[in-house]
C-alpha cells in the first residue's frame, strides 16, 4: 500500500500554514510564541484533513505539550491511517533572531511505519546516494569514516566537507577533522537541514555527523529516504530516558538504525522555509500576498518538487 496521492497537497498546505504562523514572530526574540503559532496553525490544518492520523513524533509527551503531542489523534479520523512526524518550527532561535534556515517540517508514513523515537538525543551519520552499502558506521572513529568516504568518492579528505552542529560535545571530532584538513560546515542549530545538505547540490556537503535531536533525526531520514542517501543513527539515552524508551517498546536501546528501519514504505515529506535557507527560499512579501516555497516529496510517486504558492495577506 502507498499513501494516497491526494494527501500531498493537504500536507503542503499544513506545512505552509505553520510557516506563515511563525513568520509573524521573525525577529521578535520570542521563540516560544513563534513555536506556538506554528503548532496551532499546523494542527488546525491537520484537523481539516480526512485521515485517521496519529502524531508519532511531535512537540513532546502529552503532559509537556498541549498540542501535537506524541499519540495525539489528528484529522477527521475518517480516511487513511497515517503516522505523522512534525517539527512545526525547526529553528526556533532562527525565527526569534531573524536568522536564515528556519523551516516548518513534517513527514508522513502509513500506520506503524515510522520510528517512534523518544524525544532524546541521537547519534547520526549521513552520506549521499550512489555509494557502497553500509559504507560508514557510527562505531568507526571519525578518521576511519572519512578515509572510507574519500576512498569511495575517489578523492582526498581535504576535498571533503563535513557538516556538524557546533557543540562542545563535538570538540574531539572537530579537532580530528581539522588535523585531517577536512572542510567543516558548522551549524548553530537546525540539523534536519544539516543532514539534507548531503543531497543538496547548492550546498555540497559530503557527510553529516554528530549528536542532535532524535525527532529531527527521523524527520531527516524521511527526506533522505526519497534520495537514496545513507543514514545510520543510535539513540543517546540517560537512565531515565532509557526507562521511557523501554516503555515505548524499544527493546535494544543501543541499536543502530538505518533509514529503512526508521521509515518503512511510502513517505510524504514537506518543508516550508520561513526565513531564507540554503535549501529553499524563505517567505517573501508582495503587496497583497505572501509567497511560500516548500520542498515536497512523495516517495512512491517519485515526486520531489519545490512548490511555490501565493497566500493573500
Ligand atoms: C538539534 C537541532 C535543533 O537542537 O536537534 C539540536 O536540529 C540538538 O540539541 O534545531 P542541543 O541544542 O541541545 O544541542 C536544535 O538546535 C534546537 O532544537
Amino acid at each position: 500500500m502507498t499513501i494516497r496521492s491526494e494527501y500531498l497537497d493537504f500536507f503542503i498546505t499544513a506545512s505552509e500554514k505553520a510557516a506563515l504562523g511563525a513568520l509573524k514572530f521573525v525577529g521578535k526574540n520570542d521563540k516560544v510564541a513563534a513555536d506556538q503559532a506554528a503548532v496551532d496553525n499546523m494542527r488546525s490544518e491537520f484537523n481539516k484533513i480526512n485521515m485517521d492520523g496519529t502524531i508519532v513524533i511531535g512537540e513532546g509527551e502529552m503532559d509537556e505539550a498541549p498540542m501535537l503531542f506524541i499519540g495525539e489523534k489528528v484529522g477527521t479520523q475518517k480516511g487513511q491511517k497515517l503516522d505523522i512526524a512534525v517539527d512545526p518550527l525547526e529553528g526556533t532561535n532562527f525565527v526569534a533572531k531573524n536568522l536564515p534556515n528556519a523551516f516548518s517540517v513534517l513527514a508522513v508514513a502509513e500506520k506503524g511505519n515510522l520510528f517512534f523515537a523518544p524525544d532524546t538525543y541521537m547519534e547520526k551519520i549521513v552520506v549521499g546516494p550512489n555509494l557502497p552499502d553500509n559504507l560508514v558506521d557510527l562505531d568507526n572513529d571519525i578518521e576511519k569514516n572519512i578515509l572510507l568516504l574519500a576512498n569511495a568518492k575517489k578523492t582526498n579528505p581535504e576535498k571533503l566537507t563535513v557538516c556538524l552542529l557546533e557543540r562542545p560535545r563535538h570538540k574531539k571530532m572537530i579537532d580530528t577533522l581539522k588535523k585531517m584538513n577536512v572542510n567543516l560546515k558548522m551549524i548553530s542549530d537546525g540539523d534536519i537541514s544539516g543532514a539534507i545538505y548531503v543531497v543538496n547540490k547548492k550546498s555540497p556537503v559530503d557527510m553529516y555527523i554528530g549528536i542532535g535531536g532524535g525527532p529531527e533525526g527521523v524527520l531527516a531520514a524521511a527526506a533522505l529516504s526519497c534520495y537514496g542517501a545513507q543514514m545510520q543513527t543510535r539513540l543517546v539515552l540517560n537512565e531515565d530516558e532509557a526507562n521511557r524508551a523501554s516503555k515505548m517498546g524499544i527493546i535494544d536501546l543501543k541499536k543502530k538504525y538505518k533509514i529503512n528501519e526508521m521509515i518503512k514504505g511510502d513517505v510524504i515529506f514537506c518543508a516550508t522555509a520561513i526565513t531564507n535557507g540554503e535549501l529553499i527560499n524563505g517567505i517573501s512579501k508582495e503587496s497583497d500576498f505572501l509567497i511560500t516555497s516548500t520542498m515536497a516529496m512523495h516517495k512512491s510517486k517519485n515526486i520531489n518538487k519545490t512548490v511555490i504558492n501565493k497566500h493573500p495577506k
